[in-house]
């Protein structure tokens, strides 16, 4: 699919995480996509049971946060998006800004709603094939 200037739309994942939906931040957060031109293509609000949590984080699977980041992904609602524009994986990772929101950028979405490392109210794609298998986890099932 190309834009009307003919640049190349991407499609990213996007995930308001437990601690944003909990805080009641999932208008605010997608009111931050809207404006920066995001095209929610599909959206749902879901619970990750562990078996779809540890698909989703499978790279992450020797590190020491994996068990509690499953335990934290899997306490609560989240909502899950397909979005898309230009430069979709780059555009999203710059809103979202650094893992730990203690030390994200002045603005970003992890600045403004998250707490730190593992609360951290947002999960962005970081490439075209980590977008891949994070869309495939969680809207083909
Ligand atoms: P990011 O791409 O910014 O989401 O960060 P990573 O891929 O490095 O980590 C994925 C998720 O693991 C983070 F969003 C939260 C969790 N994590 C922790 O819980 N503790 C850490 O020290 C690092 C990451």
């Amino acid at each position: 699919m190309t834009s009307p200037n003919n640049l190349t739309i991407e499609k990213t994942l996007c995930l308001i995480k437990p601690d944003a939906v909990s805080a009641g931040k999932i208008v605010e957060i997608i009111t931050i996509l809207k404006n920066d031109g995001f095209h929610i293509e599909k959206m749902k609000m879901m619970k990750m049971n562990n078996d779809i949590a540890q698909k989703f984080y499978y790279v992450h699977k020797n590190k020491n946060f994996f068990e509690g980041l499953i335990r934290f992904m899997t306490s609560n609602q989240i909502v899950a998006m397909i979005l898309e524009r230009e430069n979709a994986i780059y555009r999203l990772r710059s809103l979202v800004g650094n893992t730990d929101s203690k030390i994200a950028a002045k603005g970003t979405i992890r600045n403004l709603y998250g707490t730190d490392e593992r609360k951290n109210a947002i999960h962005a794609s970081d490439s075209y094939e980590s977008a891949k298998h994070e869309i495939k986890v969680i809207f083909d099932n």
